[in-house]
């Protein structure tokens, strides 16, 4: 049965006023966006082009079905903090931390769905998107990323229910666009700085076509890295260099189900990502939509083969469709968690008439006012985005075309509610009409260009940030966020603190509103509150050494060139200290004192690695202790490619595949690891808390290196507890010093030290406001600042 459509569930709030703050800031924002070049266009090479200049420009697009909004639709005015407080109220659990990764359980996602979509428990739907939102840039800041879709080919074999290009369709052109083609595309996909193109298409199991992917795979992927080698003044046909990052485009495929042979030797060809949709993870829905030929648990063993062999795997589902269940819903979220899905993409069912499904739907719900019911299920899916989001933590979640199909911004609030990527078809205009899998699919005559300058416009209206160029893989692919469990800490909670298990209970009389549910917590959750925070409470920040301004202490440990001047400049953002190919650059514990946007006044320790031998070595290495000591935080750096190449080594880098806890393996690392260890021990004995960062150095993404990371990971924190975070420190794309400051947060938070207020409040880093600073005057201020 499908939910019902809630009568007072997040509507819109269409106002006859236009105008107020929101809308000021909104011209604002576009007035920058015509700026930077919205107007001047180049010509979409190889691209269907034409009529463009006699049409709407996609900024006016965009603002045309603003202009009657006092409140921007995809805006939620419920800070972080607060949202992890009201979740945590409705969860049962205490002090929830903003932006955690929640491990949540079939039956505490299908409870907040029924809360929000049946019961209309608005303050809750809230929190969820913006506990969503404050996820989504504890991982990946503010950036969106971008995936040119073509669909070369609508020849299909099959014939899903709900599809309108299924094999049995009648009145659909059939095409293939011819590799050089769509080679072009993927050109102008490079040129304007996509990142990743997706080559889309039905299913067709043949040889000819596996013939044709293959070269067509290798084809963008070689002709796209010499061009960028070229751009780059590299000669194109010598091998990349190593240290080169991102070159050319990521190659990405949505082919159905094929022989794992076709994967791999797709993936052979270059490709890195393959999207597989499950559509529903419930195989009994899964076999109604589908004809019995079809079945969901090859649909598995598909996906299964898939990141066998090292593909980046997404999936995705259909939200509302006939028979579908809140329970079924919940089932889908577990099933991204379980399979850790490296995308995940969800849009609303829309129906396409002539097919069995769009039937089905008609005899069901043929009566209800379908504009309605559109609109309570494009909600719906966006609570699934932001569920996604919150259980599976650093996936790449797409705001699906399909959400633009029912609402006009629906890509916009979607990226506000968990959602970090948008897809482009860049299918050229002729071919498009014909691959219409559903009615009124959006954009089906606009050509590549004016659909990359409409995203632009859009994106750049919500406050993030297109992250042009970039591949953006998802960071859950080498190491999978675990995330809180609930369920576990509920119960902890319960044995542990009188009247915390009652604060879920209580959340459900309280009243709806925010703010009533924030300001007034009943006797038994107030009282549990209290305990907790007697427990827990944050201890002021202390003075640092020397000074009488309170400081958050930071230090970056490992060996030598493992990363660590590297990863303080990260922090600074400056060139702090010297970074050097040579072991032994940093050859004492260099101090910077500063303030950080996210933490406040820090004192920051690069040091020198640990293992260097000799008696100078062994001078250091204390040294180095003696300020491990005096930290509240300290970073161990694990330098990924030198464990990689003693692996390497060792001749064992066959067993990573076949298990990662093989006990030789197991050994192998231990003594590999034991400076790293040792830093642990120190860093535990000294109450300082340690954060674990897994620096890849430019290793090559795939398996191999995620068996490495979980091994290593496994090796360092057996007990999975401990921050941890994996990156490519040089990584140009993966904002590095957006994700380590959060990661630094994070760690704080941990530390029982309270981040100093922040001195600058968002309003006051505006490029119109005025600020008066106050800078502190302690014993470490250069003496002649007094007198400047
Ligand atoms: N490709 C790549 N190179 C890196 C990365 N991190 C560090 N490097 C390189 O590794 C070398 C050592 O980096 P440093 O940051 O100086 O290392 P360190 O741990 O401070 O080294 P010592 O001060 O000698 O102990 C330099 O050549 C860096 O450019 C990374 O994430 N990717
Ligand atoms: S959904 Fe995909 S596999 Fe199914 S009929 Fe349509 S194109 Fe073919
Ligand atoms: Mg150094």
């Amino acid at each position: 049965m499908l939910p019902a459509i809630a009568a007072q569930g997040a509507g819109l709030q269409l106002l006859a006023a236009a105008g107020g703050p929101s809308l000021l800031r909104l011209s604002k924002v576009l007035a920058g966006c015509s700026m930077r070049g919205f107007s001047a266009d180049t010509a979409a090479a190889g691209v269907a082009a034409g009529g463009a200049a006699q049409r709407e420009d996609p900024a006016s697009r965009v603002t045309k079905h603003l202009k009657d909004f006092a409140k921007l639709p995809w805006e939620v005015d419920m800070p972080a903090d607060k949202a992890a407080a009201v979740l945590g109220s409705y969860l049962g659990v205490l002090n929830l931390q903003p932006a955690a990764v929640l491990d949540l359980d079939i039956d505490q996602i299908t409870g907040i769905l029924e809360e929000t979509t049946n019961k209309g428990d608005s303050a809750l739907e809230k929190a969820l998107f913006s506990h969503a939102d404050a996820v989504t840039q504890r991982f990946f800041g503010d950036a969106v990323y971008y995936r040119g879709i073509v669909e070369f080919s609508n020849v299909c074999v099959n014939d899903c229910g709900y599809c309108g290009i299924r094999k049995h369709m009648g009145g659909v052109k059939r095409y293939t666009i011819p590799i050089d083609e769509v080679v072009e595309v993927a050109k102008w996909a490079f040129e304007n700085r996509m990142g990743t193109l997706m080559l889309q298409s039905g299913e067709l199991p043949t040889p000819q076509r596996l013939a044709y992917l293959k070269e067509l795979v290798a084809r963008v992927h070689q002709e796209t890295l010499e061009l960028d080698m070229t751009q780059r003044g590299l000669d194109p046909k010598a091998p990349p260099p190593a240290d080169a990052g991102e070159l050319g485009l990521r190659v990405a495929l949505s082919v159905g189900e094929l022989p794992e042979e076709h994967y791999q030797e797709l993936y052979d060809a270059g490709a890195r990502r393959y999207l597989l949709r499950i559509e529903s993870s419930n195989p009994e829905l899964y076999a109604a939509l589908h004809p019995d030929a079809m079945s969901w648990h090859r649909r598995v063993d598909c996906l299964n083969s898939l990141k066998k062999i090292g593909y980046m795997v997404g999936t995705g589902v259909m939200v509302g469709l006939p028979g579908q269940t809140l329970r079924d819903l919940a089932g889908d979220i577990r099933f991204f968690k379980e399979m850790n899905a490296n995308m995940i993409g969800m849009g609303p069912y829309i129906t396409e008439a002539g097919t069995p499904v769009a039937d089905m739907w008609e005899s069901m719900f043929g009566h209800v006012d379908k504009k309605a019911h559109m609109k309570a299920m494009f909600d719906l899916t966006t609570r699934m985005n932001s569920l996604a989001r919150i259980v599976v933590g650093s996936a790449n979640i797409s705001a699906t075309t399909a959400l633009q199909a029912i609402e006009p911004n629906g890509r916009e609030i979607a990226l506000r509610r968990g959602c970090n990527v948008l897809m482009p078809i860049l299918t050229p205009t002729k071919y498009r009409e014909h691959y219409q899998l559903y009615e009124g699919k959006p954009c089906i005559t606009d050509t590549a260009e004016e659909c990359r300058k409409c995203l632009n416009a859009r994106v750049s209206m919500i406050g993030k940030r297109l992250r042009q160029g970039a591949w953006g893989d998802p960071p859950n692919f080498l190491a999978p966020v675990a995330g809180v469990d609930v369920r576990a800490l509920q119960q902890a909670q319960s044995a542990g603190v009188a009247g915390a298990g009652s604060a879920a209970r209580s959340y459900h009389t309280s009243a709806r509103s925010y703010s009533s549910a924030a300001a007034q917590p009943t006797a038994a959750a107030a009282a549990a509150a209290a305990a907790a925070a007697a427990a827990d409470a944050p201890l002021p920040p202390g003075p640092a050494k020397g000074s009488d301004v309170p400081r958050i202490n930071i230090g970056v440990f490992g060996v030598m060139n493992a990363g660590k001047s590297t990863l303080m400049n990260a922090i600074t953002r400056q060139e702090t200290s010297i970074v050097d190919a040579t072991p032994g650059t940093t050859a004492d514990v260099k101090v910077s004192l500063m303030e950080l946007h996210e933490l406040g006044p820090v004192k920051l320790f690069d040091t020198a690695g640990i293992d260097e031998a000799g008696q100078l070595g062994e001078k250091k290495r204390r040294k180095t202790l003696s300020a491990l000591k005096e930290c509240d935080v300290g970073v161990v750096v694990v330098d990924v490619q030198r464990q990689q190449a003693l692996l390497r080594g060792s001749g064992l880098q066959e067993s990573l595949q076949e298990s990662s806890s093989s006990e030789a393996l197991q050994r192998h690392l231990q003594e590999s690891l034991k400076c790293e260890q040792g830093v642990l021990q120190d860093a535990g004995h000294y109450g300082v808390v340690p954060l674990l960062l897994l620096n890849l150095k430019g290793c090559r993404p795939g398996p191999d290196t995620q068996a490495l990371v979980r091994a290593i990971q496994g090796v360092l924190d057996p007990s999975g507890g401990q921050l941890s975070l994996t990156l490519d420190l040089h990584d140009a794309a993966a904002d590095v010093p957006g994700r380590v400051a959060s990661f630094l947060q994070d760690g704080v938070t941990r530390s029982r030290k309270r981040p100093a207020t922040r001195s600058l409040p968002d309003w006051a880093l505006t490029p119109e406001a005025s600020v008066f600073l106050n800078i502190p005057m302690d014993a470490e201020m250069p003496s002649m600042r007094p007198t400047l």
